[in-house]
């Protein structure tokens, strides 16, 4: 049996960044990954297109200088294969990969109440000892999987976008059908279409999107950036969205159409996500998402010249920002190509696959190769992958089983001396996730290493706690227009999922100073024992 301080379960963006977190504090750990690679979901998701859609030099790590002086980001947006080069350069850089045990997925978690230790039995047959279990499994990265009727006669190949093989996949000369219109399905339609024969994208949901403007980054850009890191890292970290903009001082409707037209077409243009805080009540007024909705929909509309199609691509059942839009690079304009066609899902339902292809209830798509992106069961769908039991034999999805419950979004009652990175509770989805992560490595390790330096061998997130929490995020969402639309932000993606939003929709900046107030109060909403809470009850026992 192999022991450890810390078990780290995940070695993507947040548990490498964990283990250096807690390594600076002098706390001993281990990253368990089920994937024989670093990188999660960027090691995943290799399909073509990939990227991302936060900007590359705030998508990558603040905690060392030199780190941030000596990264070359190729392009504004940083494609999967750069960000998969910049973990791995990371992990070389800062020597983390001796502490990474890879093809070691966590099956089974489980809280040994009397020793205050976590045992988690691993694929590769070993169990693991440590005082504290941390979650870093990802937000996005349980993929969804539809299974439609003669699904296994389908004579093609079958690609799942956040399972993408590692060999390379040759379109030329083959039919593709892309089921599914989120980020995945709009970043690879424009590529795969250039080599496919013939490009089917299936659409139950059209989605709003924004061009990209990606562009090479420049010498000159990366220098301009580089000498003024520290203050670009600051203006994101009091941001709302941790991506740097600043929401609009004056409300949608309070402005001249004129202006209102001008401060939309210039975000439009530059900012990507930027867009939704042009105002400051994109998000939380009907009237003015309306605005901003029409809009969208009139760029989108532009970007396709057959009115038909037009009616197809341009959103009409949710408001701009519910859920979550994309940053594309030439979605709409893939479809002036003959060999692409849209297959409108919600008018035309698919009914079952063939031996050839897909039939839907208006004609059969022959087809060679069927790509499902179709999203993932999100926040809690990794989380609750592994069987974690905690006090008492309760698993941690009997104890969600109406939704997540969490103390900050940190940890939950039941299951001490168990923390959870960037998940359900916290900005997660609805920031530029890299800095919730930071965040919450080097806060997690400051506790720790107080908690070390108190003699507290176990914490646990008090129940009032986690329900003041946990109706304060409801509140907070209440107060948005997330819960106008079904979306992974609330359950509404997965099938009997409980209905409930998730991440803390209060912004980086005000959840940074819940953190701070809990941690000033040496760590309110949690208890903290210097010895279990099993073995002292044994003892009042005894006593008794
Ligand atoms: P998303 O954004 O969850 O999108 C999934 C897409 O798949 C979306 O268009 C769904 O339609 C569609 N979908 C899901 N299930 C089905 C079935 N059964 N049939 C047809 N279509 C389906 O996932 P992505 O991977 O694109 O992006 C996830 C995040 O990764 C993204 O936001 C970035 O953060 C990176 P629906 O809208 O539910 O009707």
């Amino acid at each position: 049996m192999a022991q450890t301080e810390t078990l780290i379960v995940g070695a993507g963006l947040a548990g490498l960044r964990a283990l250096y977190a807690l390594r600076e504090k002098g706390i001993s750990a281990v990253v368990l990954e089920a994937s024989d690679e670093i990188g999660g979901v960027w090691n995943h998701n290799r399909y073509p297109g990939a990227r991302c859609d936060v900007e590359s030099f705030d998508y990558s790590y603040s905690f060392s200088k030199d780190l941030e002086q000596e990264w070359r980001w190729s392009e504004r947006y940083p494609t999967q294969p750069e960000i998969l080069r910049y973990i791995n350069h990371v992990a070389d850089r800062f020597d983390l990969r001796r502490d990474v045990v890879l093809n070691a997925r966590v099956n089974e978690a489980v809280y040994d109440e009397d020793r205050a230790v976590w045992m988690a039995t691993t694929s590769d047959g070993r169990t693991w000892t440590a005082n504290t279990l941390m979650l870093c499994l990802g937000q996005l990265s349980a993929p969804k999987i539809p299974s439609y009727p003669g699904q296994e006669d389908f004579g093609g190949e079958v690609i799942v976008s956040a399972m993408w093989p590692r060999r390379k996949v040759d379109f030329s000369g083959k039919r593709v059908g892309i089921i599914g219109t989120g980020s995945s399905g709009m970043q690879m339609t424009p590529v795969i279409a250039q080599t496919a024969a013939h490009l089917t994208v299936f659409q139950r949901t059209a989605n709003y999107s924004l061009p990209a403007a990606n562009a090479p980054l420049t010498d000159e850009e990366d220098a301009r950036v580089k000498a003024n890191y520290a203050t670009r890292r600051d203006q994101i970290r009091n941001s709302p969205t941790g991506l740097g903009f600043q929401p609009g001082k004056v409300k949608t409707l309070d402005v001249s159409d004129e202006e209102r037209e001008a401060a939309l077409e210039k975000s439009y243009h530059r900012l990507g996500f930027g867009f939704a805080l042009t105002f400051p009540d994109i998000l939380l007024d009907a009237k003015a998402n309306a605005v901003a909705s029409d809009f969208l929909k009139r760029k989108m509309g532009e970007r396709v010249a057959d009115p038909v199609l037009r009616k197809k691509l341009v959103p009409n059942d949710h408001g701009f920002g519910t859920r979550r839009p994309s940053v594309d690079g030439g979605y709409f304009e893939a479809f002036a190509r003959d060999n692409v066609e849209l297959s409108d899902i919600r008018e035309h339902p698919i009914v079952a696959f063939t031996p050839e292809g897909i039939r839907t209830d208006e004609k059969l798509h022959e087809l060679d190769i069927v790509i499902f992106a179709t999203g993932f069961d999100a926040l809690t769908g990794a989380l609750l992958k592994p069987r974690i039991v905690g006090r008492d034999g309760r698993t941690l999805a009997e104890k969600w089983a109406d939704g997540p419950l969490t103390q900050l979004g940190l940890a939950t009652a039941g299951f001490p001396n168990m923390v959870i990175v960037a998940g359900p509770g916290s900005p997660s989805v609805l920031s530029n996730v890299i800095v919730s992560i930071e965040e919450h490595a080097d806060w997690y390790a400051r506790m720790l290493a107080t908690f070390r330096a108190q003699g507290i061998v176990e914490f646990e997130a008090t129940e009032v706690a986690e329900k003041t929490w946990t109706d304060y995020v409801q509140q907070r969402a209440q107060e948005t227009l997330y819960g106008t639309a079904n979306s992974f932000y609330n359950g509404g993606e997965v099938a009997g999922k409980p209905r409930v939003f998730m991440p803390f929709s209060g912004g980086v900046r005000h959840y940074r100073q819940h953190l701070q107030k809990c941690a000033d109060e040496n760590y309110s909403g949690f208890e903290k024992r210097k010895t279990p809470a099993a073995q002292k009850s044994t003892e009042v026992h005894r006593h008794a």
